[in-house]
């Protein structure tokens, strides 16, 4: 199986190079943040509850993104593989995934991490935000947030991935299809 966890911050390109990725590769897409902004459009218990943590640009809490995951794997034992979008986003996440794939006997086989400056994150989002209608999208102070999670809570997974071998790190700016380029030569060596 190819599982490749596509990592980096908010705005980096993950849900972009994502859509690219799962039709080149046939993989089942995971991401966490769809699923989530699903739920809410549903009207779900579990959307009720994100939608105020998301729109904050809060992380939400490891067990419900981790049973999210947990009960997809169970539904896929065919699957060619799993391309791991915004998750996982914290330690606790990164160990239940790592666990979940080894109950399938199978683990991540890379994982590629988007490096986009800061700066150029707050434009990006704030850019989608004049048409996306997300609220974690719409103003500075909110996106700020969502990158300090990111710093705190996130980015320590680059030595947790670098001591298993698995992290490769990506500059994420450049355009669109140039940047798939490099991620397709990088899986390719797989
Ligand atoms: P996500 O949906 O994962 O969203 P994101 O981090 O904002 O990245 P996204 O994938 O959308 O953006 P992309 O870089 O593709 O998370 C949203 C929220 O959900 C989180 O804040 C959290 O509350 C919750 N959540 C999700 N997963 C969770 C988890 N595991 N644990 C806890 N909470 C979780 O694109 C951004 C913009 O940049 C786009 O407009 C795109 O067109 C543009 N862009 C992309 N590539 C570009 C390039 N090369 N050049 C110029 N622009 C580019």
């Amino acid at each position: 199986m190819l599982n490749i966890v596509l990592f980096g911050p908010p705005g980096s390109g993950k849900g972009t190079q994502s859509q690219l990725l799962i039709n080149q590769y046939h993989l089942i897409h995971l991401s966490t943040g769809d699923i989530l902004r699903d739920e809410i459009v549903q009207g779900t218990e579990l959307g009720q509850k994100a939608k105020s943590i998301m729109d904050r640009g809060d992380l939400i809490p490891d067990e419900v993104v981790i049973s999210m995951i947990r009960s997809i794997l169970e539904k896929t034992p065919n699957a060619t593989g799993f391309i791991f979008d915004g998750f996982p986003r914290t330690t606790a996440q990164a160990e239940s995934l790592d666990q979940m794939l080894d109950e399938l006997n199978t683990s991540i086989s890379t994982v590629l991490s988007l490096e986009v400056a800061e700066n150029e994150l707050t434009n990006r989002l704030l850019e989608r935000g004049k048409s996306s209608g997300r609220a974690d999208d719409a103003n500075e102070s909110i996106i700020r947030n969502r990158i300090q999670e990111y710093k705190n809570k996130t980015a320590p997974l680059k030595d947790f991935y670098t001591q298993q071998n698995k992290l490769q790190s990506i500059e994420g700016v450049g355009s669109i299809d140039a940047i798939n380029a490099i991620l397709c030569q990088v899986i390719d060596q797989l």
